[in-house]
């Protein structure tokens, strides 16, 4: 199939400000190219494709980045700035549609689930969070009473967020494990990874880093600062080792020597790309029992839960994770998320579609 990809408008892909969604788009797009499809990917100025996707057709289109909805309250309203990119991305790619079989959207955003029943070619969504707000949950809402099959979700447990008409299609996530190395023998460093923002929890793993006293090492990207220093102050000086926002080949390299990750989350975490890429290194996660992680993590195959918020609970799970085979964490991802077994069930899913309609 020919099949066009739009990405989120809230940034460059390549720029980490996507979060969870330019990790998932790399590998659907590498993994569909794999499948022997046509993929264009439609993005925002300043976009940049993985090595893996350089078989994909990048178009960029200019303007002002989307307000990210993650921090919106339920009952806020949709925001459309002056010269959005979201807008101009969806002008684009409706004036382009009669060059592909389906269009695939991986933005969570009000205009491109609106515009489901009024395109020519199939318009497929894969939404990327649980419920943020009332304006899209009703959106999802009325595109599952009208078209169900072009909604997909990647746990049961995010699509359980939203008011389905019927049971959800879950596609799970997918991942290149050509670019994770196993690292059998650990440093004695605790790791944490994801946007450093409130819903991600760091001071509960700060917290346990500090209990257990071992240095929490910290990835990814700095979305607010005054949380992030908070965080900082809130446990021993040196307890924190701030490591940035890395591409993924430094990512692996350095979170696959760490003891175990731990996993925090404080809202209805759709997947949880971080504990997938921490176990394709070997490295075992210690969850709070909430949203996708808790769908991931296995007790004692690939890690421990513990009830979320509980702080006390989650220093226990963190020493029965410490104990958990690093080789069976990296056997647990090759069998349930690979690039290539995701690739096949979005395949699956946008066949279905595209002959479809
Ligand atoms: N906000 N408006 C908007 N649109 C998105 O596509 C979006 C977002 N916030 C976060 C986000 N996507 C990604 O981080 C997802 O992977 C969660």
């Amino acid at each position: 199939m020919r099949i066009l990809v739009v990405s989120t408008p809230v940034g460059p892909l390549g720029s980490g400000r996507g979060g969870g969604v330019e990790l998932t788009a790399t590998a659907l797009v590498a993994g569909l190219l794999g499948r022997g499809h046509q993929v264009t990917v439609l993005a925002p100025e300043g976009s940049q494709l993985a090595v893996a996707c350089a078989g994909a057709r990048l178009w960029c289109v200019a303007g002002e980045f989307q307000p990210s909805c993650q921090h919106q309250e339920q009952n806020d309203q949709i925001v459309i700035p002056a010269d959005g990119v979201l807008a101009h991305l969806w002008r684009r790619a409706l004036a382009e549609q009669a060059g592909f079989e389906v269009i695939l959207n991986l933005a969570y955003d009000w205009l491109p689930l609106w515009l489901t029943p009024h395109t020519q070619t199939p318009l497929a969504h894969l939404v990327s969070m649980g419920s943020v707000g009332k304006a899209i949950d009703s959106q999802i809402a009325e595109i599952s009473r009208l078209c169900p099959e072009h909604l997909a979700f990647h746990t049961a447990s995010q699509a359980a967020d939203f008011d389905l008409a019927q049971p959800p299609r879950l596609v799970g996530n997918g991942f290149d494990l050509t670019r994770y190395n196993f690292v059998a023998k650990p440093l004695q460093q605790l790791g944490w990874a994801g946007r450093i923002a409130p819903e991600k929890g760091l001071e509960d793993g700060a917290w346990v880093a500090a209990q257990l006293g071992l240095p929490l090492h910290v990835w990814g990207y700095r979305e607010d600062g005054a949380y992030a220093d908070a965080v900082e102050a809130s446990v021993p000086p040196g307890t924190i080792c701030w490591r940035g926002f890395l591409a993924t080949e430094l990512l692996q390299a350095e979170l696959g020597r760490c003891l175990l990750l731990l996993n925090t989350p404080k809202w209805n975490e759709a997947f949880g790309n971080v504990l997938v890429e921490a176990m394709a290194c070997g490295v075992p996660v210690a969850a709070y029992a909430r949203g996708g992680p808790a769908e991931l993590v296995q007790e004692g195959l690939n890690g421990a839960l513990c009830p979320h918020d509980d702080r006390q609970a989650l220093v226990a799970a963190a020493r029965r994770a410490m104990a958990v085979d690093r080789a069976s964490c990296r056997a647990w991802v090759e069998q349930h998320a690979s690039q290539a077994a995701f690739a096949a069930r979005i395949e699956a899913w946008l066949e279905g579609l595209a002959c479809r309609d």
